[in-house]
């Protein structure tokens, strides 16, 4: 709630500024996603280029503007009327001005949270007193999350081996031509570390929550990740995503989850991908809507047996509108839509849920989240050279590990957690995922009150069927 007051104001601010009486142009300046403006009065936080979408009337109005304004033309969506395009901080104001442009878009990042969170989890529980089918102790191992976001540093010591090698097995960089526009293609960048690439972050640290490895920091803190066994696959879409580039991410999945390494890497180097991470989505929520690329993705990865996993978002609310993450609403068995759970730093199984954690709609479930996870004051990998991990509360081993909160940090819980189910009962659907963890959370009394849910149980419109328990989804699952 902090988070919005305080891009409002600034919003305000920036409009002020803007509307200066020298302003040649007769047309009123399109208007500016709050975001974005928010991003464009702290010109410290702006990387040289930042990415725009340009709305138009058309598409040759949003094009000419892009022109007029001096960006640079990345993409295009020719049915709606946008041009995607990256520039410095004046042309993005130009384009503001140019006849035809409607609205200025910016490419949200999403916000990015570990320590007591295992344990309110049940996760480390889990991991101590149960196994897999392979007979091992339940930390994922043998499972493959493909998590998109803005990148991922291989290199962290959080992904470290044992053996030296990479939890990450697989990086990939979705790069989308400027010059055929639209077209993105995933390039394997082997060790480089694609956050840095991206001046980001959050993927670090949302890679971290998955999977991070047991390590003991210097100065005796523990950390892990929420499947320290699971094998990561990291497709970066850059710190600032943008819809096209994710369900690019997506549909890479769907065409390479059983083999995700190529088919000459066995199964033991890199296991077929089961469950993906989504800690993105439009702020302010918005309308399922089943038509879209990234509903289709999804339901197609449902029906080959892969898990899709959404952060509710950071929007909080109060139940009299959705504003839950659009597509973690689709009613598919196996797409899991997260909120945010506090623990209160404890590891508390009767905390809170997170204010920011975004609510659906009184009274229609299915905008409702499936259940919560932890997703505030998450300790994770973090590069103190990055833009969010500056941001974050109490860094740790000269910036290596920060705290940060989000929804972006509970749905990698989740994504973990799946892992886990996935190495209990390898065969399980993605429905079965599903039913498993909803029918087995626990229902903590505190914000909304809890109402039938027609699919099974009973549910609230912030937090879900409750929060996680590890414990009893791997014994339900089996
Ligand atoms: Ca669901």
């Amino acid at each position: 709630m902090r988070k919005t007051l305080s891009a409002v104001a600034i919003t305000a601010l920036l409009t002020a500024a803007l509307v200066a009486p020298n302003q040649a142009v007769a047309t009123t300046p399109a208007p500016i996603q709050p975001w974005l403006a928010a991003q464009l009065s702290k010109p410290s936080l702006l990387t040289p280029r930042t990415t725009v979408l340009v709305h138009g009337n058309d598409l040759a109005a949003a094009r000419n503007a892009v022109k007029a304004s001096g960006l640079r033309l990345l993409s295009t969506y020719a049915k709606i009327g946008v041009a995607v395009a990256e520039g410095s901080r004046s042309q993005i104001l130009a384009a503001r001005n140019q006849p035809g442009v409607t609205y200025l878009e910016g490419n949200q990042p999403i916000d990015i949270h570990l320590g007591t969170s295992h344990q309110a989890t049940r996760g480390k529980e889990a991991i101590a007193t149960r196994t897999g089918a392979d007979g091992k102790a339940l930390d994922g191992r043998g499972v493959g999350v493909a998590v998109i976001d803005s990148g991922v540093d291989p290199g962290h010591p959080f992904f470290r081996n044992a053996d030296g090698s990479s939890a990450v097995v697989r990086n990939l960089k979705i790069v989308c031509d400027p010059l055929t526009e639209a077209t993105c293609l995933p390039l394997d960048a082997g060790a480089v570390d694609t956050d840095l690439l991206a001046v980001g972050g959050h993927g670090t640290h949302v890679n971290g929550i998955v999977a991070g490895r047991n390590v003991t920091l210097s100065d005796g803190t523990k950390l892990q990740g929420a499947a320290p066994g699971a094998s990561l696959v990291s497709i970066s879409v850059g710190a600032v995503l943008l819809i096209v580039g994710a369900d690019a991410a997506l549909n890479w999945v769907l065409e390479n989850h059983a083999a995700p390494c190529g088919t000459g890497v066995p199964a033991s180097k890199c296991p077929p991908i089961k469950v993906t991470n989504n800690s993105y989505g439009p702020v302010g929520g918005g309308a399922f809507d089943p038509n879209s690329a990234t509903v289709k993705l999804q339901r197609a990865l449902a029906a080959e047996g892969v898990v899709t996993v959404w952060a509710a978002g950071n929007d909080g609310g109060d139940g009299s509108t959705a504003l839950t993450n659009p597509s973690g609403q689709d009613p598919t068995g196996g797409i899991l839509s997260v909120a945010s759970y506090y623990d209160q730093a404890t590891g508390t199984r009767d905390g809170q849920v997170s204010s920011f954690s975004s609510r659906g709609k009184n009274g229609s479930v299915g905008t409702y989240p499936d259940l919560a996870a932890p997703g505030e004051d998450i300790t994770s990998s973090c590069r103190i050279y990055l833009p969010v991990c500056t941001t974050g509360l109490a860094p740790l081993e000269l910036g290596d590990y920060n705290t940060i909160s989000g929804t972006s940090m509970a749905a990698p819980h989740i994504a973990g957690i799946v892992a886990q189910l996935f190495q209990a009962n390898p065969s399980a659907t993605p429905a079965q995922v599903e039913t498993a963890l909803v029918s087995t959370a626990h229902q903590f009394t505190n914000g909304a009150p809890y109402q039938p849910d027609p699919r099974g149980g009973s549910t609230s419109y912030d937090k879900g069927h409750g929060l996680v328990d590890v414990v009893a989804a791997s014994d339900a699952v089996r």
